[in-house]
């Protein structure tokens, strides 16, 4: 039996590895941590917790007090830290919350868990760790900036972020390998490109498009639409994380990515295309959508799903033009791949949130209306 500590479980990343493992596995047991910000939802999560192989602690990362508690309960085998302040435009707004939660929560965990599993000092000073624990980090392809028109990222790609987000996230990255470094500390870090799939918070690109097409809503492109992203079904990088937790060497760092780039704008004509195409095959789809005109035969009209709803918008500052994963290396050392063609995972993706509305409204009942406002109010 192998206990985790999993961080940011009530999150959508979080959530979706959270339900793959104990699919997945009958022996263990997972301490969920979440401070259930924003993009927390206990509901999400809710049918997991069962207080035998699923316990839930609200919690902030940044909490010494908590994490040393927690690890003197459990007796963590694995951490896998997925809790962070997580959206690249609210870093723009508050970027002082990014450094709180993204850095000094990691370290937090790193400290708590240095205080709970050194067992000793080796005869050069080195701490002595207990067996097979690993502190896992969940990253970002957006450590590594902005790639031009070719080149993927490497692990060996420099670090270079620009937005305050990835900024922090860098940072956590190298407290991490410092504690690697310096304390010989058992540690990995999974480096990932975008990820879509149930669960994903409408705020972010896909799931805020879909939710603007099932309202009548224009669809809002930044800038001209040519940036570039990498996407990858959330299932293969929960997939990934749990090979690279379990089989990764220690103190590596493994890029993870769907070879799948697409512009913002190809993505969101592909959305368009993919919601008409299921409301025409099956017509009773079309009972989410807010705007009810009727056609000549009396049936709900979706004439109006189409590209007309683009409207671009006035672009995100300092918006990195384009990202792109090299996975050999976790291909080759441990045989993962992107295992979900684009085509079937957003389609996949759309009817999860044609039949999930009540999971939409639960997580935007909160403050979504005032972030939409302020955000493409003065867009
Ligand atoms: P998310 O915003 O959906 O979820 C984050 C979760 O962390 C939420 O449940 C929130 O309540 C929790 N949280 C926030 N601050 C906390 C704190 N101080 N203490 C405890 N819990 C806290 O994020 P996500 O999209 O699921 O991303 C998860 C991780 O994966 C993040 O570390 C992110 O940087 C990384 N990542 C995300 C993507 C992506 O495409 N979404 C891609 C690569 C890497
Ligand atoms: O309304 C929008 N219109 C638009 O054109 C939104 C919300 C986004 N965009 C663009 C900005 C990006 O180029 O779409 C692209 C994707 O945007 P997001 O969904 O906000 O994701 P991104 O900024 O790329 O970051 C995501 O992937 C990497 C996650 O939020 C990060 O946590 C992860 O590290």
């Amino acid at each position: 039996m192998k206990t985790y500590l999993v961080t940011g479980a009530a999150g959508f990343i979080g959530a979706n590895y959270l339900k793959y493992m104990l699919t997945k596995y009958n022996d263990v047991r997972i301490i969920v941590l979440d401070a259930l910000t924003y993009a927390g939802n206990l509901g999400t999560i809710a049918p997991d917790i069962d207080d035998e192989r699923c316990f839930f602690v609200k919690g902030d990362i940044c909490d010494r007090d908590l994490a040393d508690r927690l690890f003197g309960e459990y007796k963590f085998d694995y951490v896998v830290n997925f809790a962070a302040e997580s959206h690249v435009d609210r870093s723009i707004e508050n970027p002082q919350l990014f450094l709180m939660t993204n850095i000094l929560g990691t370290q937090n965990l790193l400290d708590a868990a240095r205080r709970a599993w050194v067992t000793g000092r080796d005869e050069q000073g080195y701490p002595v760790w207990r067996k097979g624990v690993r502190f896992h980090q969940v990253s970002t392809d957006e450590v590594y900036g902005s790639l031009g028109a070719d080149g993927f990222f490497t692990e060996e790609t420099p670090l270079c972020p620009h937005s305050p987000y990835s900024a922090s996230k860098t940072s956590a990255d190298m407290f991490v390998m410092a504690y690697c470094d310096t304390y010989k500390m058992p540690v990995t870090i999974t480096r990932c490109s975008n990820n879509y799939g149930p669960y994903h918070f409408p705020e972010k690109l896909i799931p805020l498009i879909i939710k603007n097409i099932l309202e009548g809503k224009k669809l809002p492109v930044y800038g001209d639409g040519s940036n570039v992203r990498d996407w990858l079904y959330v299932e293969d990088h929960c997939k990934a994380i749990d090979l690279v937790v379990r089989n990764g060497a220690e103190g590596e760092v493994y890029n993870v990515g769907g070879h799948n780039e697409k512009t913002n704008l190809e993505i969101v004509k592909l959305t368009i295309a993919t919601v008409h195409r299921l409301m025409t095959e099956k017509p009773e789809y079309r009972e989410v959508l807010k705007r009810k005109d009727k056609d000549a035969d009396g049936n709900i009209s979706i004439g109006w799903i189409n590209d007309e709803l683009i409207t671009f918008v006035k672009d995100r500052l300092g918006h990195d033009q384009r990202y792109a994963i090299d996975p050999t290396k976790i291909t080759e050392a441990l045989g993962w791949y992107p295992e979900t063609r684009f085509e079937t995972g957003i389609v996949k993706t759309i009817e999860w949130y044609l039949t999930h509305q009540d999971w939409v409204q639960e997580v935007i009942s909160g403050d979504y209306q005032g972030y939409y406002e302020r955000m493409y109010g003065k867009r």
